[in-house]
């Protein structure tokens, strides 16, 4: 009887669950179930206005037959709405309409915007949702939407935690990795359209001739799926490269260098869409070397490229050694360069005012220089939120950002308008959004399985920023595992709660940049080396003693970043009594027996927030065993590993810093919360033997 009742439940749960087969996630969101499965598909398909040879359209059909999509189906391409639309920006607008039979309509003014339908209304199928009486237009928030890579030549990638670069370099061209077409298809999928191959402390060798004619290869590769190449250019190249005795941007032959290396550019990419710059920041070279600003160096390179109609995109971190606040260096820096930036010039802008970590404030320049062209720049990879081991989801970190009001205009001024629509269409129309790529040549692309939502993330977000953090994850889980509806409640609430855990458990309150070392994994808030740059140093961030804890940039008695930004926020975060809990130590220093919101001290809101986020890596793993069932073994124990290590690491992010601070202060610990598990002094002597480029394992942390 109990034999039976046991066969029963078996055959119960196989109806249910079906064995899943092994997947190592190289094939991404873009599993298309029914591919290689059935016959091919007899499509019905009608071209108007375009030729059904076009190699884009040949990709969209392709996918159409992948994706198992079998009913009639019409694309049409019409004329460009407005004569205004200029390079960058093609027109990808599209619209989709389908009959109550399925039967579609596609229509865009270019066969880009005719891909771009197609994998939306793909997306709809495989989200389970009804392709039926779809009736919708779609353009992109942002023209240009752009993934930096950091990879060097020799094949490491700078904050990559993903194994080595995508580009074999030296393979090229004799051989072609299937992976670069695989690469701009999933690009395409969620509408990225820009992608910077190499590092932006670039190589001067980048622009050897040897390699443009690689960068080609990429870029012919990329073209029909719409990815534009772009290249980090070293300031110095034309000494390091042309030998010329300087890169004075002044110098005359300098700047013909520069012509001669855009000319050539073009000469192999046609349609090559810029440069992207870091100039004079954490060493690098630039304009400042010779005693010119940073609107020197940006115009002579936007002047070589503007007969092509390429741009640059010029980036604002910089911060000089031994100033007194890091902070605000970025603002004090530019904005007095306002308006004198050239229209194919746009300034690139991390998301905050420090450095990509877990929660930061916007970053003041941001509707600071109202006659200068913005965008924003995220870090998909986790350089500073644990790498590929910590299961983090950003679209609710990027959105934060996005949505913030930064008070600078009488009308909606938060950073999406300010860095897409009204700068945009008061400047010359260059709209762009770019985020540091996750992505290697790991099997499953990012390391993490569910670091790959983050680069889908970012492109459906770049796309349509109405899009909520909620929507897109979905999204991603149904076509990444299944869209079984409980599996998809509590995977996307999953993602969704990871952000707060991981600012509780890593650095709540405002703490920031007290990570170990120069790899940035795990706590070090003691780190300090002889000699060593100030501002390097978590010391230099948290500024412990006996009495408290923050970094004071307030203007009565600190730094003053406070005033950086417009009122309200200025007074906002200016009163100690005013300031939210989760910006407190940023701009303020607090005694450690201080009351905070919450009616706690510091120091026990500090052991509460580090006791939350430990529960909540725990509750992590609890929660994606309970969604096995609906997840094959290989993908299902690889999350399962990296949760593990995911709440060792929230353990030893909670023991480091606490033990850490009580060491200023003495307090005991609060009496309802758990003691530490291991000893500062192990804790202090404990280094992580990782290159800058690998991803800590387990091994790696025998503590
Ligand atoms: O986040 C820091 C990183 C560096 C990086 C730099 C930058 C590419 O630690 O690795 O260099 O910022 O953004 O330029």
């Amino acid at each position: 009887m109990v034999k039976k009742k046991f066969l029963v439940l078996c055959l119960f749960c196989l109806m249910d669950f079906p064995l899943l087969q092994a997947e190592d996630g190289s094939k991404l969101w873009l599993r298309t179930p029914s591919a290689n499965q059935c016959e091919p598909l007899e499509m019905d398909v009608v071209c108007k206005g375009v030729d059904k040879n076009h190699p884009t359209m040949k990709i969209a059909m392709r996918e159409l037959q992948e994706g198992g999509w079998s009913q009639r189906i019409e694309y049409k391409l019409v004329k460009r709405k407005s004569s205004k639309a200029k390079p960058p920006a093609v027109d990808e607008e599209y619209s989709i309409y389908t009959d109550a039979d399925g039967k579609a309509l596609l229509t865009s003014a270019s066969t880009q915007g005719l891909l771009y339908a197609t994998y939306d209304l793909l997306r709809h199928k495989a989200c389970g949702e009804p392709v039926e009486c779809i009736n919708k237009v779609e353009k992109p928030t942002y023209a240009l939407r752009v993934l930096n890579h950091w990879d060097n030549l020799n094949g490491t990638i700078e904050r990559g935690y993903a194994g080595n670069s995508l580009w074999k370099w030296e393979e090229m061209p004799q051989t072609i990795s299937p992976r670069y077409e695989q690469y701009a298809r999933a690009c395409a999928s969620v509408g990225i359209n820009a992608s910077v191959l190499n590092n932006v402390n670039a190589s001067p060798e980048m622009l050897a001739t040897a390699y443009l004619q690689k960068v080609k290869i990429l870029a012919d590769i990329f073209r029909p799926y719409g990815v534009k190449v772009y290249l980090c250019v070293n300031f110095a190249s034309p000494k390091e490269l042309g030998k010329l005795p300087t890169a004075d941007p002044m110098d005359e032959k300098v700047i013909a260098w520069w012509q001669d290396k855009a000319k050539e550019i073009y000469q192999l990419v046609p349609d090559f869409g810029g440069f992207l710059v870091k100039a004079n920041s954490e060493g690098k070279p630039g304009p400042c070397d010779y005693g010119r600003t940073h609107v020197d160096g940006a115009n002579m390179l936007a002047d070589a490229l503007r007969p092509y109609g390429g741009i640059v995109m010029w980036r604002s971190f910089v911060y000089k050694a031994a100033s007194e606040d890091r902070a605000m260096q970025a603002l004090l820096e530019f904005e007095s360069l306002d308006g004198r930036f050239r229209d194919n010039v746009i300034l690139q802008i991390k998301n905050g005012p420090v450095d990509f970590q877990p929660r930061e404030p916007f970053n003041p320049l941001f509707g600071r220089m109202p006659h200068t062209q913005q965008m924003v720049e995220f870090q998909i990879t986790q350089e500073y939120l644990g790498a590929s081991n910590h299961l983090f989801y950003q679209a609710p970190l990027w959105k934060e950002c996005l949505d913030a009001n930064t008070y600078c205009r009488q009308s909606d001024s938060s950073v999406k308008p300010t860095v897409a629509g009204i700068t945009a269409q008061r400047l010359h129309g260059l709209s762009a959004i770019a985020g540091v790529a996750n992505i290697g040549d790991d099997i499953n692309w990012c390391g993490h399985h569910f670091a790959q939502a983050n680069w889908y993330a970012f492109g459906r977000l770049a796309w349509n920023e109405q899009l909520t953090s909620e929507e897109i994850a979905k999204e991603w889980l149904k076509q990444t595992f299944t869209d079984n509806t409980d599996f998809v409640k509590s995977a996307s609430q999953l993602m969704l709660d990871t952000r707060e855990a991981l600012v509780n458990y890593m650095m709540p309150i405002g703490l920031h940049h007290i990570f170990a070392e120069v790899h940035h994994y795990g706590p070090a808030p003691w780190y300090t080396e002889k000699g060593m740059r100030a501002d390097w140093s978590p010391l230099y961030y948290h500024r412990s003693d006996s009495l408290g804890i923050g970094f004071d940039r307030t203007v009565a008695t600190g730094s003053g970043g406070t005033a950086q930004y417009a009122s309200p926020l200025f007074d906002m975060w200016e009163n100690r009594a005013t300031c939210p809990d989760e910006y407190l130590l940023w701009f303020h220093r607090v005694g450690w027996n201080e009351k905070l919101h919450s009616g706690r001290t510091l120091w026990h809101e500090l052991c509460h927030r580090y006791q939350t986020g430990l529960e909540q890596a725990r509750g992590f793993q609890k929660r994606w065993d309970a969604l096995q069932p609906y997840v094959d073994k290989e993908r299902f124990e690889h999350v399962q590993h990296k949760l593990k290590i995911q709440t060792h690491d929230a353990q030893w992010w909670k023991d480091a810093c606490l033990l850490y601070f009580q060491t200023f202060h003495h307090l005991p610990f609060p009496s309802d919360y758990e003691r530490p598990v291991y000893d500062l002094e192990q804790l202090m002597n404990f280094h992580i033997g990782l290159s800058l480029h690998g991803c800590p394992t387990r091994q790696q942390l025998r503590l």
